[in-house]
Parts: structure tokens; C-alpha cells; sequence
């Protein structure tokens, strides 16, 4: 998730770590739907999907001991604060893209994070590390 000023949102979960908003797939919704109202219903936030057809993925096992293969979209917004709902995400908010990869608890959301900036930046939706320009 970006927002217009490049930033990129991160919500903390009550154990400390900082995420991306995600969740569950319910019947009759597309993975893209999912991302949007995950983002809506974990951090406030209005988004649109840039792309639905360009995801990433991460795999992982969580402390249950259950696989986990996530589907990650870009999303785009114009808010600028997020508004947390849930209990179990207390704080979040848009940090700039370099604070964010060093915020992140997880190295499979990194990895996403920097795959993700390079195609915003390839889209013209953020400056060009670089020369600061668009590209
Ligand atoms: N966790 C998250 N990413 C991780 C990673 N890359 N490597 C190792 N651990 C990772 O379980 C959440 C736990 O997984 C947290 O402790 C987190 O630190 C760790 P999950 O399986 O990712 O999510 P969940 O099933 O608890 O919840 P969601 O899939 O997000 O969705 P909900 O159950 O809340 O469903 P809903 O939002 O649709 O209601």
C-alpha cells in the first residue's frame, strides 16, 4: 500500500510486530477485494488495487504451525494517517518507503516491500531513488 506521498502503510500487531495489512478470502470475493477491505477494516484506509493481474507472494509458517501463502497487491490511496479498529493491530500509519524495510519483522515482507517499490517506480508512482526524478 502507497499513498501519495510515496509512503507505504505498516500496521503493528499487539505482539510487536510490524505487518502488512491482510487477511482471510471470503466466498464469492477476488484476492484483489481482500486486499481492499483488509486495508479498510484493519487500518482505515481507502485503496484501489493498481494492478489486480501484478501480485507477489510469500509463504511462510506461523506460530500455530499452519502453512501460510500469502497474495500481495498494490494498492493505492490518498489518505495520509491510518485509522486503527482492531484490537489486535493498535498502531499504524505511512512511513517512507527506507523506514518502512527497516520497521518490517519479517524478511518474506521485505522482500516484498523492495520488489513492490521497484515496480512503483518503474509505474512513475514514486521518485526515482536515484536522481529523484520520476521515471
Ligand atoms: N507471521 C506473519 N508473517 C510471518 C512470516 N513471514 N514469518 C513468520 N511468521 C509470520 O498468523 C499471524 C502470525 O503469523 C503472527 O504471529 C505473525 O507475527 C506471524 P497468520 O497466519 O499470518 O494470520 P492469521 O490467520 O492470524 O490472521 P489473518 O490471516 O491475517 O486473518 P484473520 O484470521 O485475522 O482473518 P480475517 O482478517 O479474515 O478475519
Amino acid at each position: 500500500m502507497l499513498n501519495d506521498e510515496g509512503k507505504v502503510l505498516l500496521i503493528r500487531h499487539r505482539n510487536g510486530t510490524w505487518v502488512f495489512p491482510k487477511g482471510h478470502v471470503e466466498p464469492g470475493e477476488s484476492k484483489a477485494d481482500t486486499a481492499v477491505r483488509e486495508v479498510e477494516e484493519e487500518a482505515g484506509v481507502q485503496s484501489v488495487a493498481i494492478d489486480p493481474r501484478q501480485t507477489w507472494q510469500t509463504e511462510y509458517v506461523n506460530p500455530r504451525r499452519e502453512g501460510r501463502r500469502i497474495t500481495w497487491y498494490l494498492l493505492r490511496t490518498n489518505a495520509r494517517e491510518a485509522i486503527l479498529r482492531e484490537a489486535i493491530f493498535p498502531h499504524g500509519g505511512f512511513y517512507p518507503p527506507e523506514e518502512a524495510l527497516t520497521m518490517l519483522a519479517f524478511d518474506e515482507d521485505r522482500g516484498t516491500l523492495k520488489q513492490v517499490l521497484r515496480a512503483a517506480r518503474r509505474a512513475g508512482l514514486l521518485p526515482d531513488a536515484a536522481t529523484g526524478e520520476t521515471a
